[in-house]
């Protein structure tokens, strides 16, 4: 069993902590591709959008982290993740729809600036207020959604759990964590004592700390390309980062989604 991974992305992170819920054993590979215009090797072959994760087991090659989801959840079904009852499965899956649309592309969009420098000054500072501000809208929703339960599905760690857990500890990274004493503060500590994600969230630690670095290959010149694919770039658009896709554009050093244009 391999998982083409970055420690970062919260949709590989997802996959992991259901992995590690299961005990299912795993290696873990960090494509050398990703980024890269190169669409060779075994990890552009097994997904055309060379997008991670991708999991490989056997002859199956598995890409989208839902279709992912599901896979495990049928491969190995116990302990479950979705529970029992069709209105409480559709539930779980909502929550997962929104953490990977709507709150990714605000956490995605925040490390373009953090990370990846694609703005400074007055640009910057209202791109880093706009994710603030929808930050507090999703994870409002997200409470919501909670209420006084101890996981997303009630008395047991889930699908949804799984699925939130990466966006929400990336905002506590970004310092735009839940209000403390807040019911969804307390599920975020819950959750960071779960040994599939204490080593996940580990992961994630060690690779921001050298994210810096890394950065430098998606410079102009760099070599490397972001990609700006459907609501990460409908999020730079509608929170006014119009000139940062442009400029990207002009510098070679963002990507669409596959097919790639001529
Ligand atoms: N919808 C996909 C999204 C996967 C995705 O966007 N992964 C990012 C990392 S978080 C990626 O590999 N991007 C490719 C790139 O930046 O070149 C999924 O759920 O698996």
């Amino acid at each position: 069993m391999l998982l083409y991974e970055h420690p970062l992305s919260s949709y590989a992170q997802k996959v992991k902590i259901a992995l590690r819920e299961k005990g299912v054993a795993f290696d873990l590979e960090l494509p050398t591709s990703l980024g890269a215009s190169a669409d060779g090797g075994p990890f552009a072959a097994a997904n055309p959008r060379r997008e991670v994760p991708v999991l490989i087991d056997g002859e199956d090659r598995i890409f989208e982290s839902t279709v992912i989801l599901e896979y495990i959840e049928d491969r190995w079904p116990t302990p479950p993740l979705l529970p029992k009852s069709p209105g409480a499965r559709a539930a779980a899956r909502i929550t997962e729809e929104v953490c990977d649309t709507h709150y990714e592309a605000v956490n995605w969009g925040f490390a373009e600036i953090l990370w990846f420098n694609r703005a400074t000054g007055e640009l910057a500072d209202s791109l880093r207020a706009e994710a603030l501000r929808q930050t507090k809208v999703l994870q409002a929703w997200l409470q919501d959604r909670l209420g006084e339960a101890t996981w997303f599905g009630g008395e047991t760690f889930g699908w949804a759990d799984a699925a939130a857990a990466p966006m929400v500890n990336r905002s506590v990274y970004y310092g735009m964590g839940p209000a403390e004493g807040s019911a969804l503060a307390s599920w975020h500590r819950r959750l960071s004592e779960r040994p599939s994600v204490v080593a996940t969230f580990a992961e994630f630690d060690a690779a921001a700390a050298v994210m810096k670095d890394v950065a430098a290959l998606y410079a102009p010149g760099g070599g490397r390309k972001r990609e700006y694919r459907d609501h990460r770039l409908e999020w730079m658009l509608k929170s006014g980062g119009l000139d940062i896709v442009t400029q990207g554009l002009r510098d070679d050093n963002i990507r669409f989604s596959w097919p790639d244009p001529a």
